[in-house]
């Protein structure tokens, strides 16, 4: 899964970036302008962890979800300048919008970052309402066209033009098909990353900020981007020592990555053996051919059936897999079982 930072100049875009990933990036007002930053981060899961010491694997392999921080958008930009890396923005999963809520030096006035935040959500609204604009005025031009997509469309555009994001924009099932072609920024999952000084991240959400997040479908997030930073370079100890004055009980990239699985709605299921003990990351109800699928295409396609238990049986029995046959706690499921989190799967195929 990827997950991209998107924010206004000296946000801390770049500064959560290297809280979460443990890259060092450059921070500082007005930073790179040029470059993506790329990282990798592997999902933490003490499951991962038991089921390494219980198969001696050679391998362990967690699941993974890369961050890409995008160049900071000047606030000036905004009167006019479209948004940049549009399309790089739209090949994310998750947008995270990183918003000011703390003080600096560079502080104009007041931060306010429910302005803040409503100003970026409009800005992707513009850049869809666009899109599509271009797309109608073309279409005209053909005779040949999809009805479906071309009233989905023209019913979008009044939403948008109401300054609401797609996110709140109700679509049937036949619609959500329609679109798939086009990857609207609107519409994207989000998380507002509201970055805010040290010691504010136990607070309330401010109830402007709950506002504009609840009426664009955006989840939001506290975190103090430059504490977080400084806490993931300390060695494992401190850490929970500095997390715990600021009333944490896990680092930020341990927190984020449980917001992003819960707004994808995400669950993992494992596969375990003598070679390799791996997490694998899937979207809840997926079917087991599905899931299959997730591992290697051959396995789909070839599906036959899967052998399923569950991660608390096989640590109830110790790892003795033929005390999990003996209780009936091994099971051969269908392709269209639905895969439960913590699940481990051997899938039988034939290709
Ligand atoms: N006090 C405080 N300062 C922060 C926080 N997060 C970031 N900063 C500072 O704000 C400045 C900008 O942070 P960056 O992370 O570089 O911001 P950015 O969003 O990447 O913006 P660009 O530098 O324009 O790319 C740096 O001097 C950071 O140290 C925070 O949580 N609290
Ligand atoms: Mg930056």
């Amino acid at each position: 899964m990827k997950i991209g930072l998107y924010g206004y100049e000296g946000a801390g875009a770049s500064t959560l970036f290297n809280a979460l990933t443990g890259l060092k990036v450059a921070t500082g007002y007005g930073g790179e302008k040029e470059k993506i930053h790329i990282g990798t981060v592997k999902v933490p899961d003490p499951r991962i962890d038991i089921l390494t010491d219980l198969y001696k694997p050679k391998k362990t392999v967690f699941a993974e979800l890369v961050f890409s921080d995008f160049p900071a958008r000047s606030k000036d930009a905004v009167k006019g300048k479209a948004l940049s890396n549009v399309s790089e923005a739209k090949a994310v999963d998750i947008l995270a919008l990183v918003i000011k809520s703390f003080s600096d030096e560079f502080t104009e006035k007041e931060v306010n970052a429910a302005s803040e935040l409503e100003s970026l959500l409009t800005e992707m609204i513009l850049v869809d309402l666009e899109q599509i604009e271009k797309y109608l005025e073309r279409q005209a031009k053909v005779a040949k066209k999809d009805p479906l997509i071309i009233s989905t469309l023209e019913r979008m555009v009044p939403h948008l033009s109401d300054g609401l994001s797609l996110r709140t924009f109700e679509l049937t099932i036949e619609e959500t098909v329609a679109m798939r072609g086009f990857s609207f920024l609107s519409i994207k999952k989000a998380i507002a990353a509201i970055n805010v000084n040290e010691g504010d991240t136990g607070n309330e959400l401010p109830a402007n900020l709950a506002q504009v997040a609840e009426k664009h479908g955006v989840k939001p997030f506290l975190l103090s981007a430059a504490i977080e930073e400084e806490i993931s370079t300390m060695p494992p100890e401190d850490q929970e020592m500095f997390l715990q004055d600021l009333g944490l009980s896990e680092p930020l990239s341990a927190r984020f990555i449980r917001a992003a699985y819960e707004l994808s709605d995400l669950i993992s299921f494992f596969t375990v053996g003598p070679d390799e003990v791996r997490s694998w990351p899937i979207g809840r109800n997926t079917s087991a051919k599905r899931a299959a699928g997730a591992i290697h295409s051959d396995l789909e396609k070839g599906f036959i059936r899967a052998e399923v238990f569950h991660y608390d049986d096989i640590i109830a029995v110790k790892g003795v897999e033929a005390e999990l046959k003996k209780l009936g706690k091994l099971r051969l499921e269908g392709k269209e079982y639905p895969v439960k989190d913590g699940d481990i799967l051997n899938i039988r195929f034939n290709v």
